[in-house]
């Protein structure tokens, strides 16, 4: 099956949420997870990936999405990808005891997820590196070791749409900095970095395995 050079989201629709691992719908197709501190903007990305208004409930007050949320997208050529909206990592007004729970959910969900095929991190190009992004940063590098395969990680930089044209380009370079890596920018707002998302995407989530 050849890669369409700007493929689209031709069908989307909600599948199942989970609040726990034994509630997950079985991984039986490859999936990509969003992850990202509250208000971040990844129900927001979903909505914007998959081209629907409304298909992910967002909200402008952190803590909207409290469950794992489960969107099957169909690609133009037919390829079929689970899209995951996880709760914001580290949201502030939840007990300690419920963001630790949720920090061990996501760390088990992480490692042992075998249709698990790429992260993608939010990161706000206005608020830059803050501490749960560095927790959630720190997280994913360590379940690299722990996990039979790769687990690959896109970092986008959201609400690009809120810098003006003329500081966008300085403040992905300086947020590249204190990542290390090349980071892609978005805007659910105009769909900037949609293409580019989702290239990167596919090209992960359907990658060949190297031979050992
Ligand atoms: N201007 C602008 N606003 C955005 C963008 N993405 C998200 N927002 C706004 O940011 C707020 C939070 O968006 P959500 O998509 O609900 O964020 P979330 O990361 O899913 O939040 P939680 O579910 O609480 O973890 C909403 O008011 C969105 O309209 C963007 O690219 N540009
Ligand atoms: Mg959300």
């Amino acid at each position: 099956m050849s890669a369409s050079p700007s493929p689209r989201v031709v069908q989307a629709r909600f599948v199942a949420a989970a609040r726990e691992i034994p509630s997950l719908p079985p991984p039986v197709t490859l999936e990509v997870a969003f992850a990202g501190r509250s208000n971040v903007g990844k129900s927001s990305l979903l909505n914007c990936l998959m081209e629907r208004q409304n298909l992910v409930r967002t909200s402008s007050t952190p803590g909207c999405t409290r469950q794992i949320g489960f969107y099957e997208a169909t690609v133009d050529d037919r390829r079929l990808l689970h899209l995951v909206d996880l709760p914001g990592y580290g949201y502030a007004k939840r007990s300690k005891t419920e963001r630790a729970a949720w920090a061990k959910l996501l760390d088990h969900y992480f490692v042992q997820r075998p249709s698990l095929m790429l992260v993608v991190l939010l990161i706000d190009v206005r608020r830059g590196i803050e501490s749960e992004d560095q927790e959630l940063l720190d997280l994913v590098a360590s379940v690299e070791q722990r996990r039979v395969r790769p687990l690959p990680v896109v970092v986008v930089a959201t609400k690009l749409d809120k810098l003006s044209r003329a500081a966008q380009k300085p403040a992905l370079a300086k947020l590249e900095q204190r990542v290390g890596r090349k980071l892609l920018g978005f805007s659910a707002k105009d769909a900037t970095g949609r293409q580019a998302l989702l290239t990167a995407i596919l090209k992960s989530a359907f990658a060949t395995p190297a031979e050992p």
